[in-house]
């Protein structure tokens, strides 16, 4: 007999009844689809999510939407936050993308880190925001192929740390770490997982889904693996631990996924089989955590979990070190 509902990987991500909680519907102007969300608190608990909006140009700009409660009564704001500026920022030629957000002390300010699609091909910008209206840019940080960004919240020996994915011209496209003593020049770029090989679930290309969640054991990473199948690439999640003090070590890494598409919007849309969060939210009791995603590149849902239930599973489900192919 099957014993998938005794599977414990259900009860680590817990998919909202409410899902998708946002849709192109819930719009105030007229887009394609909304996904791929950046996610943060601010201090009065107020959820704001940083969305990937695509028109219908195919072009996709980001938009910010808030809510008390992180599940309903979304407020979005009536026309496009941050869009492409071509004048000072050519490389945003063809839009920018799935944004990760994080809060840093030292600059009193949330970092951003995104797409920029340019006419060579993906690759990572910054900005920088105290209040998700207006945005100092830093620019292009890393030149394309890479994708896939978000900076660690605070100074690892006195540098910041990028987490990132080049696409390499042979070989499998790994997560690297790159350091900078200010956001600006980054050197000593390191492989810190690797895809794995033939039919893994993660095999030939992974990247980070949001920022890296600081626990007493290590950075929680959650990453998504990408199978690619005759009948198209399936976008999965699982998780990876590194050392707080050198966060290029990996500690462990999961085996299995612990989520993949299953329900109809997950399954169906402009980009189908394709769950992928670029954020979360972590509750007062610093446990709960709220996973925002993006469902088929076409709505925006959220499962919740436990951060304690993730490093118990790990820790169960994983083999020692990073354990990838080159
Ligand atoms: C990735 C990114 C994501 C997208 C995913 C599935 O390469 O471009 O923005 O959600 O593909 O299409």
């Amino acid at each position: 007999m099957n014993n998938f509902q005794d599977d414990p990987r259900r009860r680590l991500l817990k998919r909202h009844p409410a899902n998708p909680i946002l849709t192109a519907y819930q719009w105030p102007y007229f887009v394609n689809t909304v996904f791929n969300p950046g996610a943060t608190r601010l201090a009065s608990g107020e959820t704001i999510l940083l969305a990937r909006v695509e028109d219908c140009s195919g072009l996709s700009h980001l938009c910010v939407a808030r809510s008390a409660d992180g599940v309903t009564d979304w407020k979005v704001d009536a026309h496009p936050t941050l869009v492409a500026d071509l004048q000072n920022h050519p490389e945003e030629l063809w839009g920018i993308e799935d944004p990760r957000v994080i809060w840093v002390d030292e600059l009193d300010a949330f970092a951003v880190v995104f797409t920029c699609y340019s006419a060579r091909g993906p690759g990572v910008s910054m900005a920088l925001t105290k209040n998700f209206r207006e945005f100092d840019r830093i620019g292009m940080i890393f030149p394309p192929e890479d994708k896939d960004a978000a900076l660690l919240p605070r100074r690892i020996d006195g540098r910041w740390v990028m987490i990132h994915r080049p696409v390499p011209a042979t070989g499998s496209a790994h997560i690297w770490m790159s350091f900078s003593p200010d956001l600006k020049h980054w050197g000593d770029h390191k492989v810190v997982l690797k895809a794995r090989r033939g039919a893994w679930w993660d095999a030939n290309k992974i990247g980070l889904a949001g920022p890296l969640i600081e626990t007493d054991e290590g950075w929680l990473m959650m990453y998504h693996g990408v199978k690619m199948t005759p009948g198209g690439c399936i976008y999965r999640l699982g998780l990876a631990l590194f050392e707080l003090e050198d966060p290029t070590c990996c500690i462990r890494r999961c085996t299995k996924w612990i989520m993949g598409p299953q329900t109809d919007y997950e399954r169906t849309g402009d980009v189908g089989d394709v769950v992928f969060p670029c954020g979360q939210t972590i509750a007062d009791d610093g446990d709960t955590l709220n996973l925002y995603y993006g469902a088929a590149d076409t709505s925006i849902a959220l499962a919740t979990g436990s951060i304690r239930s993730m490093l118990d599973w790990l820790s169960e489900n994983s083999t020692a070190g990073d354990q990838g192919d080159d």
